[in-house]
């Protein structure tokens, strides 16, 4: 890559990993560092910040479009790919109507560039985009919209630090939310708060943990429920906060009779007296923080663990102060802006429904145009309509031929989608599929807002300009908007503060807010007009849906899709400290302190015996879908019956094995069960 004639400036930005948001700039000699921001207020970074300068001066960056020749893509001019674009786009729309469109966002972008992406497609006349919210936290966010009102963390990162108990279920913040772990998780455990960790497999969270329940995958419903039931039992509930915020409380007793702790301990697969311990530890503490992620959201039932969940916080009446709720730790750095802002294909901008005619006509007002009223469909609905009702697609900051379940299903219907265009920073496994891609701007040559996993909406400066001929993600989406859409000036804005303020005007959780108003800071929503820096703990005397009360509700279990046949274990799959998703950001290089070079297979050591295999074994994993093989890690941190490995690297992806069978509310797939069979490579 050319970096002749980049200059290269330290400017505060916001770091492109998680959904925490530290504070990153440029810090010289190819390097990222903390600034004091407002999450990470002594400057403190993770090694995935540290690495974040990796992806922006990587030789492997894309710096000329490329377009589609006689299979092979070669180098085109922007105004060569541009009118590509707009020509398969136009013939689409004219032959088949605006949803054979599918629009992919970003949350790894800004709330800007996410805002005008979803625009664009709502005014094209379709609600035809999501981002991979939907693959993420959709189902937690289903839940706690339904009973609460907000689908976001009901707490901050700082009031947290308050919490007597810390009940940490399907997440694991010492390896994906390193600064949220340490700057404000560890200092309420130094404080003496209990920490309870609910995995399948031992890691660097269990390490602080005061109890570790080793829950069998996708069996988190009756765990929860048994808790509960301790709870009633044990008269740990908070009879006032029941009487005064809470309805249904007689329902949920009745269908709690039949639960029985010990049997449903056992289906569970973890220690009724450690159970009971965990129920007690919760139900006892003056303030209990529920913390979850995607061991409990990426399930046939995510919708219904999260669920679970609520019923636990509102039983003991920890909702609505400090140092409690349910809190979600949201993935990449925008990916709550990226919903906030309406890049899901039911909502408009503020979550309000595109099926409620005043929203539609709210926004109409300002884009001069009125959204489609029909919802439209999901990232993984709309992959499997490739070919058919779908016929192209623009995908935007994401690489869906690796991040989607069954991955080989997935290669199909790129293959039958006519015509896909991609913005990215990099070739990947998805633009092996594209007729045209685009060179896009990595975080630190860009200026923007994310919204952070507390609900901070902060600034982002740009450090560098983008390499080549590679050019901001905003201008790409606000050229394309111009040539699809024959409107003047709804895509005329004059760069990202602009691009905010409107949307200022069309989200209601971000009225009031500014530019000048954020700063060096945050602004949080929700923003009450006058607030400075907005609402820290939701809920407080009335829940987000406006009610004085939240309903409990009665969850069964439902059992995984996949069966379980002789013989097979149980891959659950997800992340490590050392690698980002999908990899295209710092699989590349392998500076990152102690990165993995490749994946492994963590197998407990009698799965292991009973096959023949040991420690550094490859082994072949397949089921039905598909096969890969990876180096076994034998290993005790890893519960029987289960195996476990990520879905970091495109070589041996685990999304070959991975189903597509989805939660009947949020539409997230099943990635953390899936059947398969495990056995040395001979
Ligand atoms: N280092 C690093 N950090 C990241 C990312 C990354 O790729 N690498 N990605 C970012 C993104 S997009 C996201 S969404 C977040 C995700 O952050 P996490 O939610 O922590 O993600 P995972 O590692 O996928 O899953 C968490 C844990 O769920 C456990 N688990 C598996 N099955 C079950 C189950 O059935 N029940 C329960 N209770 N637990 C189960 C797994 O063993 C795993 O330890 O991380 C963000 N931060
Ligand atoms: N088996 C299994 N599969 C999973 C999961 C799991 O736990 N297990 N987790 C799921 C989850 S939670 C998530 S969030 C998804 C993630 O799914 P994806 O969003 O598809 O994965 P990423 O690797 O984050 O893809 C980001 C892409 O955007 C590009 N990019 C990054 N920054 C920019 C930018 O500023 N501009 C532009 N133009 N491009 C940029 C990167 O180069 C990369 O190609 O994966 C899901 N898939
Ligand atoms: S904790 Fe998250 S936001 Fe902070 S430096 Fe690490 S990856 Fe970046
Ligand atoms: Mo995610």
């Amino acid at each position: 890559m050319s970096d002749v004639g980049r200059t290269f400036e330290a400017r505060h930005s916001v770091c492109p990993y998680c959904g925490v948001g530290c504070g990153i700039e440029y810090a010289g000699n190819g390097r990222a560092g903390g600034w004091e921001g407002p999450v990470n207020a002594r400057g403190e970074i993770c090694p995935k910040g540290a690495a974040a300068w990796e992806a922006v001066e990587d030789e492997d960056r894309l710096t000329r479009p490329l377009v589609r020749e006689s299979g092979h893509l070669v180098t085109a001019s922007w105004a060569e790919a541009l009118s590509r674009v707009e020509a398969a786009f136009d013939r689409i729309v004219e032959e088949h109507g605006p949803d054979a469109l599918a629009f992919f966002a970003s949350s790894n972008c800004t709330n800007e560039e996410n805002y005008l992406f979803a625009k664009l497609a709502r005014v094209l006349g379709t609600n035809n985009v999501d981002n991979c919210a939907r693959l993420c936290h959709a189902s937690t966010v289903a839940a706690m919209s339904e009973r609460l009102g907000a689908g976001a963390m009901t707490n901050t990162l700082e009031d947290l630090t308050e919490a007597d108990c810390l009940l940490v279920t399907g997440t694991n913040p010492a390896e994906q939310h390193p600064v949220a772990f340490r700057s404000y998780l560890l200092p309420a455990v130094r404080d003496g708060a209990t920490l309870v960790h609910v995995d399948p497999r031992a890691n660097d969270t269990t390490d602080a943990a005061d109890r570790h329940l080793p829950v069998r995958p996708g069996h988190d419903v009756p765990l929860l429920n048994a808790m509960a039931k301790v709870l009633l039992e044990e008269d740990l509930v908070d009879r006032s906060f029941l009487a005064e915020r809470t309805e249904g409380v007689d329902r949920l007793r009745e269908h709690l009779a039949a639960v029985d702790v010990e049997a449903n301990a056992e289906l569970a697969g973890v220690d009724p007296a450690d159970l009971r311990a965990a129920a007690r530890a919760y139900g006892a503490a003056d303030r209990a923080a529920a913390f979850t992620g995607m061991g409990m959201s990426q399930h046939g039932c995510g919708t219904d663990n999260v669920h679970a969940l609520l019923n636990l916080a509102l039983l003991t009446g920890n909702v609505g102060r400090p140092g409690t709720g349910v809190n979600p730790l949201r993935g990449q750095n925008n990916v709550q802006g990226a919903g906030d802002v309406c890049a899901l294909p039911g909502v408009l901008p503020g979550y309000e429904p595109v099926t409620d005619p005043a929203a539609r006509e709210r926004v109409a007002a300002v884009w001069g145009v009125e959204p489609p009223a029909e919802p439209g469909l999901t990232e993984v609905e709309l992959t499997h309509r490739f070919g058919e009702e779908v016929r192209g697609a623009f995908v935007f900051g994401e690489n869906p031929a690796v991040t989607e379940p069954n991955a080989n299903r997935v290669a199909e219907a790129f293959d039958r989608l006519e015509f896909l265009v991609v913005l990215d920073l990099f070739e990947t496994r998805t633009t092996e599929y594209a007729d045209v891609v685009l060179p896009g701007s990595a975080w630190a040559e860009k200026a923007g807002t994310v919204t952070n996993t507390d609900r901070r909406v902060m600034r982002m400066r740009p450090n560098a300009e983008p390499p080549g001929d590679a050019r901001r993600d905003l201008r790409v989406i606000q050229t394309v908007g111009r040539q699809l859409v024959d409107r003047p000036g709804a895509f005329e804005l004059d760069g990202p503060e602009s691009v905010f303020e409107e949307l200022t005007e069309v989200n209601p959780l971000y009225a009031g807010m500014s530019y000048d108003g954020i700063g060096d800071g945050y602004q949080r929503w929700p923003f009450p007009e006058g607030a400075e820096s907005g609402t820290d703990v939701l809920h407080a005397d009335r829940f987000a849906t406006g009610e004085r009360t939240a309903p409990l509700v009665p969850v069964g279990h439902v059992p995984p899709a996949d069966d379980l046949a002789a013989g097979e274990l149980v891959l659950t799959t997800g992340r490590v400290l050392q690698q980002f998703n999908s990899g295209a950001l710092t699989g590349r290089s392998a500076t990152l302190t102690g990165m993995r070079p490749e994946d492994a297979l963590q197998i407990h050591p009698e799965d292991a015996a009973e096959r023949g295999i040991e420690d550094g074994d490859p082994v072949r994993i397949e089921n039905g879908r598909g096969e890969v093989t990876l180096d076994a890690e034998v290993t005790p941190a890893i519960r029987r019956g289960t195996v476990f490995c990520t879905f970091h690297y495109a070589d041996s992806p685990a999304n070959a094995l991975t189903g597509d069978a989805l939660d009947p509310e949020a539409k997230i797939p099943e990635y953390k069960h899936s059947a398969v069979r495990v056995e040395p490579v001979d």
